[in-house]
């Protein structure tokens, strides 16, 4: 059981009030809130350790390089990596599949290659592939879905060809809240002799992720949607691809040897690191993956999965309601809107009254052609959240729907 009380206590934030109301927090799908942990362990270091990492002789350099590599392997248990060498220090999701797109679309793709995404990406799992299209005359190819928000498995194993080089899919839907079959879709690449990148920006803060059960050849998450800080993020990669690849960017750090004449590049992981790493931040995301594992990551998805189900319910009573996205498996996303307010009226109205929530497209336009709507008003939960506050929105979003 989660003691959300002294939970709430972890994360000043969510004391505050704004427009004289308590705050109700609920765009965790965007950013997640940090515990005290994860922002002392800021200061601590920059007070207490600070000095560039890898490259110094003297004491604190040793020991912010210690720092940074048992985060390293802090991140390397929490998704079940074989090897820290597969763990990469990146900025984000973002920067994580852009690396993949850029050194993976240099190894292994040419002119009528294709790659297999789905119409539920994110932009940044659209956007870096069609760049890669652009480069190198490769072709995407684009999984459907049904009304309820579900990817169409069939039509999915039709699309592989000879020329197939990746699949790249979103484990969680940041608009639908689907959770996505990947360990099968996974295994449906693989039966093509082809690799997969999933994009775990809305699933690891969520729900325990293994990668080698889910045999991912690649994985990328964020660390500020899981508690930890801004700036930091992962891709995880089997060894056996992350060799063959080259490097995304030039500069120190991924280098063995430099010469005008010739450069030998660094090995794993450093080969992908190239200049000072966000090392304060790798130790802020190691506490709180830290957070979260003694909380329990099971804990959390059953919790978390009982306020889902709570506020679909409530939300359901309201006249009006349409809920966008009834997969039979869904994270703690809820997108919705109410008879014809448009969702920036109701988010303007809602922040009013105090709740916190994301509306717009949500940087998934090719979802909103799909679906044929502008946007969505979207509630997006964490174990910090509470069924009180789920209350307060419904009786918000009731007062905001008379008003209209
Ligand atoms: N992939 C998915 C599925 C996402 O939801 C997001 C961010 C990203 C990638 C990009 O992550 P970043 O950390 O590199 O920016 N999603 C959202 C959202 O839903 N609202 O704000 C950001």
């Amino acid at each position: 059981m989660i003691d959300i009380a002294k939970i709430r206590t972890d994360f000043p934030i969510l004391s505050r009030q704004v427009y004289g109301k308590p705050l109700v927090y609920f765009d965790n799908g965007a950013t997640t809130q940090k515990p005290r942990c994860v922002v002392e362990s800021i200061a601590d270091e920059y007070y207490s350790v600070n000095a560039n990492v890898h490259r110094g002789v003297h004491f604190l350099s040793q020991q912010a390089t210690e720092l940074h590599e048992s985060s390293r392997e802090t991140v390397r248990r929490f998704i079940n990596a074989r090897s820290i060498t597969e763990i990469i220090f990146t900025r984000g999701t973002t920067e994580s599949i852009n690396l993949l797109a850029s050194s993976f679309g240099e190894a292994f793709c040419s002119e009528g290659d294709e790659i297999i995404i789905s119409v539920m990406e994110h932009h940044s799992n659209i956007v870096p592939w069609q760049m890669l299209a652009a480069r190198k005359g490769v072709t995407l190819k684009v999984i459907p879905m049904n009304d309820k928000g579900e990817l169409l498995l069939d039509e999915y194993e039709s699309l592989f060809s000879e020329k197939t080089k990746l699949v790249s899919v979103t484990h969680v839907s940041n608009v639908l809240g689907t959770i996505n079959p990947v360990k099968e879709m996974i295994a449906t690449a693989h039966a093509h002799g082809v690799p997969a990148l999933i994009d775990g920006a809305q699933s690891v803060p969520h729900i325990q992720v293994d990668v080698q059960d889910l045999d991912a050849d690649f994985y990328a998450f964020s660390g500020h949607k899981i508690y930890g800080p801004t700036g930091v993020g992962i891709l995880y990669g089997k060894g056996q691809y992350l060799d063959q690849l080259p490097p995304y960017q030039g500069g120190g750090e991924m280098i063995q040897t430099v010469s005008f004449e010739k450069t030998v590049f660094n090995e794993l992981p450093f080969k992908f690191e190239a200049g000072t790493p966000d090392y304060i931040g790798t130790t802020a995301l190691a506490k709180a993956l830290d957070y979260v594992s003694a909380i329990g990551m099971e804990s959390i998805a059953a919790y978390e999965h009982e306020l889902t189900t709570y506020a679909t319910e409530r939300l359901r009573t309201i006249e009006g309601m349409r809920i966008i996205g009834e997969a039979e498996r869904k994270g703690s996303v809820i997108s919705f809107l109410v008879q014809d307010i448009h969702p920036f009226d109701m988010g303007t109205l809602l922040d009013r009254l105090g709740i916190a929530v994301r509306t717009g497209h949500h940087c998934a336009q090719p979802l909103m052609i799909r679906l044929g709507i502008e946007g969505t008003v979207r509630a997006s939960f964490a174990f910090y959240n509470t069924k009180e506050e789920i209350d307060s929105m419904v009786t918000a979003i009731e007062r905001v729907r008379k008003m209209f």
